[in-house]
């Protein structure tokens, strides 16, 4: 199975130790192709690749991916727009969150979205049982 996972990058990169745990516990499914996204040091790495770069090697992955893994907790514009176009592409589709604060609420245009699983954890026992319900299914 080829998973797409979608975290922050220039968005934010203050959950980066949790991407790289995901992507770590992705790779008992098989093969994770946006591995970069849970690394650190990723300026170095920007600096040789230009946006339209990044921008045509993504979407590339999208297209050979089997199911798109988004964590949205960090709102990030480049995670909506991956989802979106995951979405054209009739990929499978998981979007996970840290359970919000009360009062706060993730975007309705995700929770709204039929097509879009959204589950929500607290802990990383939380996440890799997201994971293993959704991913047993496909
Ligand atoms: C190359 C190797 C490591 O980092 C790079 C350069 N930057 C990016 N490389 C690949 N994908 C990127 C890069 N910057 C953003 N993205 C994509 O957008 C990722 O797939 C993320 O899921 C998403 C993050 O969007 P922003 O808006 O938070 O940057």
């Amino acid at each position: 199975m080829k998973i797409y996972f979608a975290g922050s990058i220039r968005a934010g990169r203050q959950d980066i130790k949790k991407y790289a745990e995901i992507i770590n516990y992705l790779k008992g499914y098989g093969q994770v192709l946006t591995e970069h996204v849970g690394k650190e040091n990723l300026d170095e790495v920007e600096k040789n690749m230009t946006d339209q770069h990044i921008y045509e090697q993504d979407m590339k992955w999208m297209k050979e991916s089997d199911v798109l893994i988004a964590d949205i907790t960090v709102a990030s514009i480049g995670v909506g727009y991956e989802i979106a176009k995951g979405e054209d592409m009739g990929k499978k589709i998981l979007c996970i969150c840290k359970k919000p604060e009360e009062g706060k609420q993730i975007s309705a245009m995700i929770a709204g979205d039929k097509n879009i699983k959204t589950e929500f954890y607290e802990t990383f026992e939380d996440i890799k049982n997201i994971l293993d319900n959704f991913l047993k299914k496909v």
